[in-house]
């Protein structure tokens, strides 16, 4: 049986990989936080009794920013397949904490290649990198695009970057990058502006809310469909060498097109309930992102296909049904 360790596997990608993974026979034991409340809501549904004999999912804690602890997982995992999905991954609240967002998503990933070197396992390892590492670079962006990172987070998963190459080049590790450009879901956290939005439309049709304050609605993304995505870092690591791959779909949509999307699948006018608030502008803004994934459409025969106004659909569909659930 293989055996898989993700880390931030309470995030949305942990949440959906994690299920791939069994379904897929693996072991997955994954990494969680210390926290005061739950932070496992994501992957409830998937909780494993550990007094079963027969236990799939093990979870332990441990955090990126306590390297001997790192070490001291891996050496009791010793996985076959790392997927380093944890980080502090909000944009903008990196231009508020970056030093915090350098410590967890830059150094973070320094601590654990080093823990897997020290420990001397052969395992397959995944940097989950990302589109912000193109930044102010104009798109189509691709595998070969150069990097201009235009946030502390951004600056970080490059730093991520070079080092899991880094670590395939020096160390001859099998080290992917993932640069997969914005993918969502009903799981996506409450902040990022999809959910934001598909939430905030789900809301007002309800009578709850009436309005949704927003930043930049003139920003353009590339919006894909997470559990797809997932399936794409998998396919990553079952490849015969250690590679870089872009993870996209290919499309642009603006935010204020995302939000026509989800105040239309209520069928409500959306500018009669979207309000600005200058609190959710960013310092410097990454004005367009649109991936160019025929690299792993060609070597991993993966291509997206869930387009963003289905996208949209789903999201605020879920958020339709959770608020008829809690009724
Ligand atoms: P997410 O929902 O924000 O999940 C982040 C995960 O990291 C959570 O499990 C979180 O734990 C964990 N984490 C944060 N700080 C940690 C620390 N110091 N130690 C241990 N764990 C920590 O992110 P996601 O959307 O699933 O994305 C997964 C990865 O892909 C991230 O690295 C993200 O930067 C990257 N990425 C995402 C996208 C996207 O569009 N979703 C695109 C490109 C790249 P808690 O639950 O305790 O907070
Ligand atoms: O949803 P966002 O916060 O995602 P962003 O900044 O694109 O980052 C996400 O995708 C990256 C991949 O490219 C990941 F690496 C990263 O971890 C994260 O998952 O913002 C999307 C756009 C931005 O241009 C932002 O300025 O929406 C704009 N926006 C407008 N109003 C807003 C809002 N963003 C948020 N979060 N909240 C708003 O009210």
């Amino acid at each position: 049986m293989k055996r898989a360790l993700i880390t931030g596997i309470t995030g949305q990608d942990g949440s959906y990989l994690t299920e791939l993974l069994l379904s897929k026979g693996y072991e997955v034991h994954g990494i969680i936080r210390r926290s005061s409340t739950f932070n496992t809501g994501r992957i409830e549904h998937l909780y494993q009794d550990p007094h079963d004999p027969d236990q799939r999912l093990v979870l332990h804690y441990g955090d990126l920013t306590d390297s001997s602890r790192l070490v001291t997982l891996i050496e009791k995992v010793r996985p076959d397949e790392i997927y380093h999905l944890a980080a502090q991954s909000h944009v903008r609240v990196s231009f508020d904490e970056p030093e915090y967002t350098g410590n967890t998503t830059g150094v973070g990933t320094t601590r654990l290649l080093e823990a897997i070197r020290m420990v001397g396992i052969d395992t397959r390892y995944y940097q989950a990198s990302s589109s912000e590492m193109f930044g102010a670079t104009p798109p189509p962006q691709s595998e070969e695009t150069p990097f201009y990172p235009r946030s502390p987070y951004g600056a970080a998963k490059v730093y991520g970057y070079w080092m899991a190459r880094n670590y395939r080049e020096a160390h001859g590790m099998f080290a992917v990058n993932g640069i997969l450009f914005n993918h969502e879901s009903p799981r996506r956290g409450e902040t990022f502006v999809t959910r934001k939005i598909a939430r905030a439309a789900a809301r007002i049709a309800q009578g709850k809310e009436q309005f949704v304050y927003l930043g930049n609605l003139d920003a353009v993304r590339d919006w894909g469909y997470a559990p797809e995505y997932v399936e794409g870092m998998w396919r990553m690591l079952q490849a015969e060498q250690g590679d870089d791959y872009v993870l996209a779909t290919g499309t642009a949509t603006t935010v204020r097109e995302w939000v026509q999307y989800c105040f239309g699948a209520v069928n409500l006018d959306w500018e009669s309930h979207v309000r600005f608030d200058e609190t959710y502008l960013r310092p410097t803004e990454v004005d367009a992102l649109i991936g160019d994934a025929s690299k792993a459409e060609k070597l991993l025969g993966w291509k997206a296909q869930t387009m963003p106004d289905q996208l949209a659909r789903i999201m605020v569909e879920a958020e339709m049904k959770d608020l008829d659930a809690a009724r």
